[in-house]
């Protein structure tokens, strides 16, 4: 039973039980009806306290049953809100830790509300692509004031119990025991005469609400362009204030129904469990024992490394930070300080903290200063023999049982553990640029990495507020393994018929931050020409299109030079369509005999789209992913792949496996498709009806 019942002098406890976070699924539904039921039935008992066991009061609607048949199964959240509210006997919610969506809505429905301080409040699930279906558009406005529910509601935002004091929604907040205070209330209101409070029955007063609901609508239009469930949110608060409780509560639930079947919200609630799934290892238990990490150290103050100690500095610890010449120690510092500076001074870090942020690093030139450090992440040039000399150099110096973490985007792990005789020791921590910003982290797993080492880095990375995903050793791992595809086929989209500001604007309208030619230009159109150029020799047999080459040949590297795909005006970074470079691209056709057409958007987002589908198929069936949905986190958190689409694996099942085949079928048909191979897997995952994600 996901719910227990027990009685303290006259008063009934009903206690969510279903960890880990109370969700309201279909048993513990019914166990609340039911507690609610045989207080009403037992003379001794004179009002009820709902509570949660464990880390909330409730997390809210069990996401996981949405679009399954026990959703709607009775007793639905609402029937069980009907329940509490119409008990003849006083219910007070009794919240402690976390109230949120669905578990904030059933404690509105409650005739008192108690909380313990520091407890979190929200209703989160715009965030989820969908509005609260279990009344709280309704209620939440009527509890505390149309703004502040609106902007509760709209934003998803969490508030504190503590911030919510004297709003309407408390009758009390506690310190110390809640149960006790609880069951103490409970006793108080038991002995009065009902009924008891309805929050339904309080009204809605506001001195101009037409006039704040416009004002909102006008809000969220500029910032949830491609989100309709914000919109919905105020639509539902409206029909409330206009219409009345019972037909605003019956157009939520329209709404509700109508978006938890949209795509979007599939995507951001594959997103939601993808992001906890990625933690979870196969064969890597949660019980795992990790090892301490107290001290950590950085070899290489340059961007990446400055950015890299950056992170561990904000999160607390001390870091030793290593370079090979003071002047590029001085100079990553110095940058480090001008990052913070620019926090201070938007206002989002105090300048006290700077200082204190600043003193938490230890600049040193000297190797011996590692000797105490419990995690060592090198972030040095990106060459074997470069690796090798500061990796057996560690051997030598850092301690033993230290993780030696290397932050290599294209070089071989195994490699590189094996200039150690600890290669057990040895991890990936492959950050992305600029790494104080960026969510994602591959933590890459050597052949010999040991499992502890993973599980400390996994839950390092939470501490360090990453986004961790696991890849085996390969070229370029998961993203830049895909994004390899993806670009190959911009490229070859420019020999057979497009520009770059067409490509880019097409995939930027399927949602996309940035198209791969702005982001050539960003990142540096030589970085590109480095890897290739390595490829040649490696897979001499592998068809590139030389076009890019050419563009690096002139020197135009992008952002950087002033110029590169696109051309740039000193200190902007707005890409204007270069005449130049298209008439290099279209001279270009012409030299390898191509003769140019017309390419349509619909073609250019699915070449693109359906390049990192093939790979990241092929990334699966490798092992290098364990699950589809660790690759879609790693395109939404360092890719920039549009949220509301899930990733490319989620984005690949919503077009149907089989319609995923037959487009690279026919891709692979047409000139350059000898770079379609595809996946062994999307052709049998197709033939059995299935998605990669079930
Ligand atoms: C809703 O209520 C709709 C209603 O309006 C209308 C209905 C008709 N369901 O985040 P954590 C799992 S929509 C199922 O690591 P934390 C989570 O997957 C809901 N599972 O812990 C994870 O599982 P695992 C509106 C859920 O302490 C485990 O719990 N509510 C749910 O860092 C621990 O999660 C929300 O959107 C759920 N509702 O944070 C709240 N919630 O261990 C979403 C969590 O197997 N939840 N799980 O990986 C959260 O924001 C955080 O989980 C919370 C705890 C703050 C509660």
């Amino acid at each position: 039973m996901a719910v227990d019942y027990t009685t303290r002098d006259g008063v009934a406890v009903i206690t969510l039980n279903n960890p880990p976070v109370n969700g309201l699924g279909l048993s513990t539904r019914a166990g609340i009806v039911e507690g609610i039921e045989r207080a009403q039935n037992d003379p001794a008992i004179t009002a009820i306290v709902l509570t949660g066991a464990g880390k909330a009061f409730s997390g809210g609607a069990d996401i996981t049953e949405f679009n399954t048949p026990k959703a709607t199964r009775e007793p639905t959240l609402a029937t069980v809100i009907k329940a509490v509210e119409g008990s003849a006997k006083p219910v007070v919610a009794a919240i402690h830790s976390v109230a949120m969506g669905g578990g904030l809505e059933l404690a509105l429905g409650a005739h008192y509300r108690i909380a313990a301080r520091g407890a979190q409040i929200a209703l989160p699930e715009v965030k989820l692509g969908i509005l609260p279906g279990a009344g709280g558009t309704q209620r939440l406005p009527r509890a505390i004031g149309l703004e502040a529910a609106l902007n509760m509601i709209v934003s998803g935002a969490t508030v504190l119990s503590d911030t919510l004091a004297g709003s309407g929604l408390f009758d009390e907040l506690v310190e110390g025991d809640l149960a006790e205070a609880a069951c103490a209330f409970a006793r108080k209101v038991g002995a009065k005469e009902g009924p008891h409070p309805k929050v339904r029955e309080r009204q809605i007063t506001h001195p101009n609400a037409a006039g704040f609901i416009q004002f909102a609508r006008n809000s969220v239009a500029a910032a949830a362009k491609p989100f309709p469930a914000p919109h919905k949110c105020i639509d539902a608060i409206e029909a409330g204030v206009l219409n009345g409780f019972d037909k605003g509560l019956a157009f939520e639930r329209e709404c509700f129904v109508a978006l938890v079947q949209t795509p979007k919200s599939r995507a951001l609630r594959h997103a939601f469990f993808g992001e906890r799934a990625a933690s979870k290892i196969p064969d890597v238990p949660a019980d795992t024992p990790v090892r301490d990490i107290e001290q950590v150290a950085v070899i290489g103050a340059g961007t990446m490394g400055g950015g890299i100690a950056m992170n561990f500095v904000n999160a607390g610890f001390p870091v030793t930070l290593l370079e090979t010449r003071q002047e590029a120690l001085d100079r990553g510092l110095a940058t480090i300080r001008k990052n913070y500076e620019a926090s201070v001074s938007k206002g989002k870090l105090e300048p006290e903290a700077l200082e204190a942020r600043m003193a938490l690093i230890t600049p040193t030139l000297s190797y011996d200063d590692l000797k105490n450090a419990d995690l060592i992440v090198e972030a040095v040039f990106e060459e074997l023999g470069v690796k090798e000399q500061v990796f057996s150099r560690l051997d030598e110096v850092a301690k033993a049982g230290a993780i030696l973490a290397s932050n290599t985007s294209t070089l071989d792990l195994d490699k590189i553990a094996a200039f150690t005789k600890r290669p057990q020791d040895v991890v990936g921590m492959h950050f992305f640029s600029p790494a104080n910003v960026m969510k994602l982290l591959e933590v890459v797993r050597g052949r010999q990495t040991a499992k502890d080492v993973l599980a400390t880095v996994m839950k390092l990375a939470k501490k360090i507020k990453k986004t961790a995903v696991v890849s085996g050793v390969c070229d370029g791992f998961i993203g830049n393994r895909m994004i390899e595809q993806y670009i190959r086929q911009a490229l070859f989209m420019l020999e057979e018929g497009a520009l770059p500001a067409q490509v880019d604007k097409a995939i930027e309208k399927f949602g996309f931050a940035m198209g791969p030619f702005r982001m050539s230009d960003l990142a540096g159109n030589d970085i590109g020409w480095a890897i290739r150029r390595r490829r040649y020799q490696e897979h001499p047999g592998m068809h590139y299109s030389r076009i890019a080459d050419r563009l690096c040949e002139t020197g135009r590297f992008g952002q950087k030079t002033g110029g590169g795909w696109y051309d740039y005006k000193a200190g902007e970074r707005t890409a204007y369509p270069s005449k130049v470079v298209d008439e290099m691209i279209v001279a270009y056709s012409k030299e390898i005999g191509v003769a140019r057409r017309k390419i349509g958007d619909e073609e250019i987002v699915e070449r693109l789209v359906l390049a990192l589908v093939n790979e990241g198929a092929k990334i699966l069936e490798e092992g290098i992913a364990s699950k589809a949905s660790d690759i879609d986190m790693v395109y939404l958190t360092g890719y920039g792949f549009p949220i509301y689409r899930g990733g490319p694996m989620l984005h690949a099942d919503t077009l149907g496996l089989y319609n995923v085949e037959r487009a690279i079928r026919r891709y692979a048909a047409q000139p350059n498709g000898d770079a379609w191979q595809l996946a062994p897997g999307i052709a049998r995952l197709a033939a059995e009806g299935r998605g990669f994600n079930g």
